[in-house]
């Protein structure tokens, strides 16, 4: 594994002109954001050594380096899913990638169904906390100490800093940000209104198919993580209406501006921390 990660991350600095301080993952349908990069550099997932493919629409597949707000960054415009058929080690690949790069800060955003009915369709969420309701964890297997410890703690998984951060972004930007925790099934199929119901007792807020395996192998490489979710339609039941991959998409489209100048603001301020 160590190999691989060097493998790859030589293969990209080869290309790259300056260490990456924050990585991004961009959700479905949130990979604008990369576009909005100063001085893009792109690399395809293809031709990156041991990068899986991205094979979800809303999900690009290759990386890009540059400049947000004056900071470097290395963004993924698009992610890897368990329900893909990859195992969660080559899910969370390039997050080990990312820290032999440099960054010290990952930003995971997802387009998730919010479970919480104060949740809205639109809505941007912070999260401040997970539940792995999928039951796999990509630290499964022989550790390696190299990598991180085999007992990670995850009590504060997603940093409290980052998190005010945010909140003051938000705040100046007059953007009505939501808070809440992110449950993580392996999907592909949406859930059903019974497990909604079981999630929301459980104490979740809004659900989704990603995020959960990325943020533990972070934690585990003491990479700080920021989470945020865009709620994307409400989960099964809520409404009377099925849920679709398109509506994800055509939702995180319509909150692309909000979602754009929040992201921006954000890595404005942890640019002048
Ligand atoms: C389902 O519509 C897809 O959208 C979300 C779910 O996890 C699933 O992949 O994508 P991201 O979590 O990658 O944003």
């Amino acid at each position: 594994m160590t190999i691989q990660i060097e493998q790859a991350a030589r293969y990209i600095n080869r290309i790259l002109l300056q260490t990456p301080k924050v990585g991004l993952i961009l959700g479905s349908g949130l990979g604008v954001l990369a576009e909005e990069i100063k001085d893009p550099v792109k690399v395809s997932y293809s031709d990156i050594p041991g990068f899986p493919a991205s094979t979800v629409e809303g999900h690009a597949g290759q990386l890009v380096f540059g400049t947000l707000e004056g900071v470097n960054v290395i963004a993924m415009q698009g992610r890897f899913h368990f329900y893909e058929g990859y195992s969660l080690e080559k899910v969370t690949f390039p997050i080990r990638v990312m820290k032999k790069l440099g960054i010290e800060a990952l930003i995971v955003t997802n387009a998730a169904g919010g479970v919480n009915t104060d949740l809205d369709p639109g809505d941007l969420m912070l999260i401040t906390d997970h539940i792995n309701n999928a039951g796999g964890n990509p630290l499964i297997g022989p550790n390696n100490t190299e990598l991180g410890l085999r007992f990670p703690d995850l009590s504060t998984a997603y940093d409290v800093e980052l998190q005010a951060l945010a909140k003051r972004a938000a705040e100046s930007l007059d953007i009505p940000l939501k808070e809440g925790v992110y449950v993580w099934n392996t999907g592909p199929s949406y859930e059903t209104p019974a497990e909604v119901k079981m999630l929301r007792h459980l104490g979740g807020d809004a659900v989704g198919m990603s995020t959960v395996p990325e943020v533990i192998i972070a934690r585990h490489a003491e990479i700080k993580v920021l989470g945020i979710s865009c709620i994307s339609n409400m989960a099964a039941g809520i409404l009377d209406q099925p849920l679709t991959h398109h509506e994800v998409i055509e939702t995180t489209e319509k909150a692309k501006d909000s979602f754009l100048l929040f992201m921006k603001e954000i890595i404005s301020l942890y640019g002048q921390r």
